[in-house]
């Protein structure tokens, strides 16, 4: 099989390029090692910034996500048993979020990739990119038992942290940069009426909590946890007794309870690789950098790399110009460290670091309290949280 541009995964980073390259008549090839039930049914992020929804309304793809997805002017800091609203909107410029889970997204790219004629081809095993140093490139892989191979000019590498792109480039070429934490987070899917009209990041002496969403009878709640928990120690009062403990106010606050139907504990990391390209290989999304959820920035990340990818392959195709593939990696990775940083930020301020001296705590609780009662911190905190506006040359 030849193509133009193979891509190994189908997150939202892989569909999204796919997509994206077919509308400006590019072709692309799609291998993902999983089926297609597996990859629309699998629980990740669900905030999306201004410009990722911008994006995805400009391509076609905001229909179902205006109608299902909930538009979230501002969120809550919650800490002493107080909560501090953060009005995103005023701050920002007028921009929002929107809380439409990424499964979801997964699904509309999915639907739209096929109905376009797009190849997307499912539970392809023992994917190997080879040749990307050289003018012709080409990915190996086997289907149904059969070994095939896919030719083509350049290979997108977005099989995500896990995946084969990223450790395929020479050991050599790659400087990978990193922060582990000591915690993770406990997620739970459950059946209840939202608990809030917005999101709510509580700040606890036990630890982090986070009250999300997913739709009128599905909530979203996370709760910070040792990265080794084993979920099967918790059952759902045990769950809920936790939660209603770290997102307590003054006032009696508690979270609207429901069966827990999912729950699983992510780790949290901070990793980039630098470049994001080798020879004919470029990288996007998780295959090149990992945040921790707190800033809410991975997907939008994942999509913001494409972004700038697929306007670098459509310079090269349509206008023979390489500059935009050569500057790809610096441009991407002047977002993605400004995320790090974010993700940091937002990590740091409400999680509780087991080392942590008094002293340490009282910063943190110093820094909380500036952040709520300063317009200038509020400002910069929504910014980012609602994405920091495009700055390259395709913005
Ligand atoms: P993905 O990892 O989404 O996609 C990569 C695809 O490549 C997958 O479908 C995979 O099956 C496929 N693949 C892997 N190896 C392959 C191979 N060898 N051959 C072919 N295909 C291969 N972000 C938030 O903001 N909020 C959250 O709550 C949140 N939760 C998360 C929970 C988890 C467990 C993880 C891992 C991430 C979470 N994130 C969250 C971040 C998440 O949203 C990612 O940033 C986003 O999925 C990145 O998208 P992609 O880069 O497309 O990678
Ligand atoms: C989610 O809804 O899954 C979510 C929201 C905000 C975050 C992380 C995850 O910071």
């Amino acid at each position: 099989m030849r193509t133009q541009v193979g891509i190994v995964g189908a997150g939202p980073a892989g569909l999204l390029l796919s997509h994206l390259l077919h509308r400006a008549g590019i072709e692309s090839i799609v291998l993902e090692l999983r089926s297609r039930s597996e990859i629309e049914g699998t629980i990740r992020a669900g905030v999306l910034e201004q410009g990722t929804v911008d994006l995805l309304d400009s391509v076609g793809l905001g229909e179902r996500l205006h109608r299902e997805g909930f538009l979230h002017h501002g969120i809550e800091l919650r800490f002493d048993g107080r909560g501090h609203r953060i009005d995103l909107t005023a701050h920002s410029g007028g921009k929002s979020i929107t809380v439409y889970a990424q499964h979801e997204v997964i699904k509309d790219l999915v639907v739209a990739r096929l109905a376009a004629g797009g190849t997307i081809v499912f539970n392809a095993d023992g994917v190997e990119p080879r040749g990307f140093d050289g003018s012709a490139p080409s990915i190996h892989y086997r289907h149904d038992g059969d070994a095939q191979s896919l030719d083509c000019d350049f290979i997108a590498g977005c099989d995500g942290f896990h995946g084969v792109c990223r450790p395929s480039a020479p050991p050599a070429a790659r400087t990978e940069f990193s922060r582990s934490y000591p915690f993770g987070w406990f997620g739970i899917l459950a059946e209840a009426a939202p608990s809030s009209s917005e999101l709510i990041y509580a700040h606890h002496p036990r630890g982090f909590a986070l009250v999300s969403t997913r739709s009128p009878t599905i909530q979203r709640l996370y709760f910070q946890c040792d990265p080794h928990e084993n979920v099967e120690r918790w059952d759902d009062a045990r769950i809920w007794a936790e939660l209603g403990a770290r997102l307590a106010t003054h006032d009696g606050w508690r979270p609207v309870e429901g069966p827990v139907i999912q729950k699983n504990v992510v780790g949290m990391r901070s990793f980039v690789c630098e470049p994001m390209q080798f020879g004919r290989l470029y990288l996007a999304g998780d295959a090149a950098h990992i945040v921790p959820p707190t800033g809410a920035k991975g997907l939008n990340l994942a999509i913001a790399d494409v972004r700038l990818l697929a306007a670098a392959l459509i310079a090269h195709y349509r206008d023979g110009d390489a500059s935009a593939l050569a500057a790809y990696s610096a441009m991407a990775l002047r977002r993605v460290w400004k995320a790090q940083r974010f993700s940091w930020f937002m990590t740091s301020l409400l999680h509780l670091f087991p080392d942590a001296t008094p002293y340490q705590q009282r910063l943190q609780l110093a820094d909380l309290d500036y952040v709520t009662g300063s317009q200038a911190a509020q400002s910069s905190l929504a910014e980012n949280y609602v994405g920091l506006p495009f700055e390259d040359a395709f913005a």
